[in-house]
């Protein structure tokens, strides 16, 4: 498989395997408690990530979440802290093939395959500013991806009780106690739920791969609250705006891709408001290709981070 020749020659040795990546310049995913207002930024209260696994990887894997519960200093309280949410690690057949598993609406059996484990974590502060670790797993016991020549678990922040916004982060690591990188491991999502910094002097990046089947993405934003701008870098785009949605609401915009594109990531840059301080902004993005399926945004980008070319861009031009 090409694809997966290029998902293995492409991992950037060095480049932290947490999400968000420290690379991306976001603070924190942040997933809300069931009961909460859609305007706080979080549009249905659930967030999966895949954990991606080469199959080099034997030793037992571990998957560590910071600051799991709802109610120190890092956490968005609405009123008085009351939320729960359950995060639960997948494997085994279906964990990422199922199609439901890939929507971006948890619908459907998107909590497909094997229950690994799972915890509910409440307001009770043990682990504020810490770390909880769900392992060891072992490698076999994610699915079989072939075009990832590798493995895939899954875990599901889900909000399940209360109206406040719970602020985490995690790292993929091969040790329970320490984060310390699996070698070409990668994590991934379909939605990403997260938070921007409050600096108003910060720029964000995230990365979805372009595949080869590609022609054209709609890249989608919600609740983004007029916080400055959103752009796209690719090597043949450079700096293009996409339009930005305000309170509660998705925007959508379809840009054409070419051929020079196709098997690299995109960069899709979040530019912070330098005119007035938009605080506590927590935004959703997806990207869709033109089929309608959801395209993976991978931490560690695939390819590497898109270098703008000016003369692929004359190229277009001149077709
Ligand atoms: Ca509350
Ligand atoms: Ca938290
Ligand atoms: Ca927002």
């Amino acid at each position: 498989m090409i694809l997966g020749c290029l998902m293995l020659m492409y991992t950037l040795p060095g480049w932290s395997q947490s999400a968000p990546a420290e690379e991306e310049n976001i603070p924190y995913l942040v997933t809300f408690g069931s009961n909460a207002d859609c305007s706080w930024g979080d549009d249905d209260f659930c967030q999966i990530f895949f954990l991606q696994i080469p199959t080099t990887q034997t030793e037992p894997i571990y998957i560590r979440v910071f600051d799991p519960d709802t109610g120190g200093e890092l956490d968005e309280g609405k009123g008085e802290f009351n939320t729960k949410v359950r995060f639960s690690v997948y494997g085994g057949n279906g964990c990422y093939t199922h199609e439901d598993a890939k929507n971006v609406d948890p619908v459907g059996n998107y909590r497909s395959g094997n229950l690994l484990a799972s915890k509910s974590f409440g307001t009770s502060n043990r682990y504020d500013n810490g770390w909880y670790t769900f392992g060891p797993f072992n490698p076999q016991e994610g699915e079989y991806v072939e075009k990832f020549d590798g493995r895939v678990f899954k875990i599901i922040a889900q909000g399940e009780t209360g109206d406040d916004g719970n602020l985490y982060s995690y790292y993929l690591s091969t040790h329970s106690k320490e984060n310390r990188e699996i070698e070409g491991g990668n994590l991934f999502t379909f939605e990403y739920t997260f938070r921007l910094s409050n600096n108003q002097n910060n720029v964000s990046q995230i990365y979805p791969y372009v595949d080869d089947r590609t022609i054209s993405i709609k890249i989608s934003n919600f609740d983004w609250d007029n916080d400055g701008f959103i752009r796209i870098v690719s090597v043949a785009k450079n700096g293009e705006l996409c339009p930005v949605s305000g309170e509660d609401n998705w925007i959508h915009k379809e840009f054409k891709i070419i051929e020079e594109e196709r098997n690299t990531s995109i960069e899709v840059q979040f530019i912070k408001n330098r005119t007035q301080r938009i605080n506590n902004n927590n935004v959703v993005l997806t990207v869709q290709n033109q089929y309608g399926e959801m395209m993976p945004f991978f931490v560690v980008p695939i390819g590497g981070i898109p270098v703008y070319n000016p003369r692929i861009r004359m190229r277009v031009i001149e077709r």
